[in-house]
């Protein structure tokens, strides 16, 4: 309504839930062209003769065309107007379309049709190259994209483009395609070696998001990281249940320092750190020095394990190196008690270490006591 006549206005409001003066519904636009899969948004407004009618409730269906059977409502506001947007799943084709409420005596009114034409379009695309390519580490790279609709390259496309993953993932731009359809993007590499993975991408007039081929670019390291590792154990051969503390020493024999020197063992956790030639700290391996870190474990049996080495190179780059193997035998007991013990779970005594000194077996045996005699029915002599 308008500023001057509220009071009609209030009638106005009161009529919208009986429509009685005479309603209709119109629908706008009459016609329209979309390219196929786009959207389309139609207008319904209910009238009560001069008064738009609000809070009607309004049914619209694509009557015929690619996207018959496809409906929706909508509820007319204050000017009476319901809008009713739909998507193009049919392809090209032309839909009929009608809008219909329900007036208070129970009677459907419909509107006018309107149509619109989906308008089949060429396939979009969009590719970029180079496919891959190699540079020194913070070079800068350009990518360039060229956007196409069937056979036409696309000027004045917007065009944006994504380092998706690698050292400078997350980096990202635009540009817009020139008359030949190409747009171009140039980056730094700020993130040191190893491989971006680029991707461009357009919204096209089909409102479709269209995405390019992945390409790649490696950034490879000026500088050499490299490290050796040599691993040690406090002993060659012991008894079931000893506690055998291994060594590893670490190097720099490379041509820049390493960040986060972290030692590893396949069957030995935690690997913690206990010095550094130049003593500042296990944060940085500078060049030459060595660090030393240990680790212990209760071997119940011969063990054969490596310990590895990973660290950062100044540019980014990973390093990593696994020590050779080392071997503790473990070895039987010597036959202390003069029998075999059946009839218990032997494993769990032999675990619980210092099985090397065996007598303690007979006192424990002993406060057994006469409720478990059977039990001395399961110590035989060996034969
Ligand atoms: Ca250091």
């Amino acid at each position: 309504g308008d500023a001057q006549d509220g009071f009609l206005d209030s009638a106005v409001f009161i009529q919208a839930g009986s429509v009685h003066a005479a309603p209709i519904i119109t629908l706008a636009p009459a016609t329209a062209t979309n390219p196929a899969g786009a959207t389309h948004t139609v207008t319904a407004t209910v009238m009560n003769g001069t008064a738009p009618a609000a809070g009607v409730t309004v049914t619209f269906n694509v009557n015929s065309g690619p996207n018959v059977g496809t409906t929706g409502t909508g509820i007319t506001n204050a000017t009476g107007q319901a809008t009713f947007t739909y998507s193009d799943t049919g392809g090209a084709g032309t839909d009929a379309i009608h809008a219909s409420f329900v007036d208070g005596t129970g009677v459907t009114i419909q509107s006018n049709e309107v149509s619109t034409i989906w308008q089949a379009v060429a396939v979009f695309s969009i590719t970029l190259s180079p496919a891959t390519a190699t540079n020194s580490v913070g070079g800068s790279h350009t990518v360039t994209a060229t956007v196409m609709q069937g056979t036409t390259p696309l000027p004045g496309v917007t065009v944006t483009f994504n380092v998706i993953s690698g050292p400078n993932s997350g980096t990202t731009g635009t540009g817009i395609t020139n008359a030949t359809g190409q747009a171009t993007f140039t980056y730094s590499d700020t993130g040191g070696s190893g491989t971006d993975q680029i991707q461009a991408s357009f919204v096209g007039a089909d409102e479709h998001t269209h995405e390019s081929n992945v390409v790649t670019k490696t950034w490879t390291p000026t500088s050499v990281a490299a490290m050796t590792i040599s691993k040690s154990a406090n002993a060659n051969a012991v008894s079931p249940g000893t506690n055998v503390t291994y060594s590893y020493v670490v190097k720099n024999v490379g041509s820049v320092d390493i960040t986060n020197p972290t030692v590893t063992d396949n069957k030995c956790s935690p690997v913690t750190f206990v010095s550094d030639s130049d003593n500042d700290g296990p944060a940085v391996l500078d060049l030459n020095e060595t660090m030393t870190f240990s680790c212990s474990a209760i071997l119940t049996s011969t063990t054969t394990n490596t310990a590895t080495v990973t660290g950062q190179g100044v540019e980014g780059q990973p390093v990593a190196q696994t020590s050779l193997p080392v071997t503790v035998l473990v070895t039987p007991p010597t036959q202390a008690v003069g029998g075999e013990i059946l009839g218990i779970d032997a494993t769990s005594l032999f675990v619980v270490g210092a099985f090397a000194n065996a007598f303690w077996i007979l006192p424990v045996i002993a406060a057994i006591g006469a409720a478990l005699a059977a039990l001395t029915t399961g110590i035989i002599r060996r034969k």
